[in-house]
């Protein structure tokens, strides 16, 4: 095959919106991102081309909780990346040890299995629940099932997709794999129905982020730990965007002092430099997986370790779980006095949240696009839904300027 002709040579360099025409043809179009081309960021701030800048009050969907490039981030990838970057797992480095240790201290579990997207961590973790099923629980071969929840979000590969509700993310891409039970999230009765010795696990998020940052009540993560306890099969928390501070705790499950038997995380775990993530859990669990049933080139790398391991000493201060709980009171304060002038209602722990515009106001997306005019950037979920999760290193005056652009764009 002939080399492609370039069509144009680039010379000067392209402004936005020639960069924006430029992705057309050539880039798939599986996302509509806002009219913004973001060239520099630094901590919740981020400039485009032009050098506009907005603060980024979606940080790369809680990936960034530390901020753009953290100056300890930062240095620990640079050190690296001077020393050795891969090696894959066919041999030790010297970075990866650390890494597990650390993770196992910083969420009280015992063993972790280094993989690099939080989709990753899904799979493994599925994989991992069904292996403990036929190998500790006796479920018969092919025979296992796990429970899923409504308006479930846990990545784009196909197993995952095949057991969400979200029409867009599925539908096209069938067929699916089989063994999903899929129940009303923040309903116990639902969940108890579905439980039998089939079950190997129950896969939930301890908030649902996608679905809208929808928080269950009080009690029903107690309540899987408890009906998963009794059944004898697996809790996984997916964590991966829940997690590593974001709700004021080092886990979302910890508002409960709720222990999962399996936790997923990734995300801010790569501290917005790498992607990292990783399926953490109880030996007995994790050790089911044994020398060629599972793998990943790039899971534990080097690189990615030193990174993972800088972040994890970044959360063992305690520092931004603590900022994440005094400016969530204020995001809450702040959304409160916008109640019922253009919020219709919102959902908030930590600095994460879920806010319900009135749709006479406009779509999300409009909604999305009149903060990006005023230097504010979110993401809206579905329909007239924002969410609101800033670098977990946000001031609280650059909140309040989020809050006030918020309340201008409401009237
Ligand atoms: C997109 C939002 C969506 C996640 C949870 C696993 C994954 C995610 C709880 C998979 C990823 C990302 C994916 C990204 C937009 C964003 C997202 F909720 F965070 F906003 F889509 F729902 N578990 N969430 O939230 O992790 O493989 O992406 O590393 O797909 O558009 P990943």
């Amino acid at each position: 095959m002939t080399a492609p002709t370039r069509t144009a040579p680039v010379l000067a360099p392209r402004s936005s919106a020639e960069l924006i025409q430029a992705e057309g043809p050539v880039l798939a179009h599986n996302y509509h991102p806002l009219p913004v081309v973001v060239a520099r960021a630094e901590g919740v701030w981020v400039e485009d081309v032009e050098g506009h800048r907005y603060l980024d009050m979606l940080a790369g969907y809680s990936a960034l909780n530390f901020g753009h490039r953290h100056p300890a981030l930062i240095e620990a990838a640079h050190r690296q990346l001077d020393q050795l970057t891969l090696t894959s797992r066919a041999f030790h480095n010297d970075r990866l040890a650390g890494f597990a240790e650390g993770l196992a201290e910083l969420t009280g579990l015992d063993m972790v299995l280094p993989m690099n997207t939080g989709a990753e961590a899904v799979e493994s973790g599925i994989k991992v629940a069904r292996k403990w099923a036929y190998d500790v629980k006796g479920v018969p071969a092919d025979r296992a099932t796990i429970v899923v929840a409504g308006g479930n979000f846990h990545g784009r590969t196909t197993t995952i997709v095949g057991f969400s509700d979200d029409d867009d993310a599925r539908v096209g891409f069938g067929p699916f794999a089989p063994g999903f039970r899929t129940v009303p999230y923040n309903d116990l009765a639902a969940l108890e129905a579905a439980l039998d010795e089939t079950t190997a696990a129950v896969l939930i998020e301890p908030i649902q982020g996608e679905a809208g940052v929808l928080i269950p009540d009080d009690g029903y993560l107690t309540g899987v730990r408890e009906l998963t306890r009794r059944n004898g099969c697996l809790f996984i928390a997916d964590e991966i965007q829940s997690g590593l501070g974001r709700t004021g705790k080092t886990l979302a499950v910890e508002h409960e002092s709720v222990v999962p038997d399996v936790l997923l995380l990734g995300k801010a775990l790569g501290g917005g430099i790498v992607p990292v993530s990783a399926v953490v859990a109880r030996r007995e669990v994790l050790g089911v997986i044994g020398p060629g049933q599972h793998g990943s080139t790039f899971g534990g790398n080097p690189l990615a370790a030193a990174v993972g391991s800088a972040v994890i000493e970044l959360l063992a201060t305690g520092e931004f779980q603590r900022r994440a709980t005094e400016l969530g009171a204020q995001l809450r304060t702040g959304l409160a006095a916008l109640t019922g002038k253009g919020v219709t209602g919102f959902r908030a722990r930590g600095l994460w949240a879920g806010v319900d515009i009135d749709p006479a106001l406009g779509t999300g997306r409009e909604i999305s696009e009149r903060l990006m005019k005023e230097g504010i950037l979110v993401k809206d979920t579905h329909g007239s839904t924002i969410r609101l999760a800033p670098p977990l290193t946000i001031t609280a005056e650059e909140l309040d300027t989020a809050l006030n652009s918020l309340a201008r764009v409401l009237i």
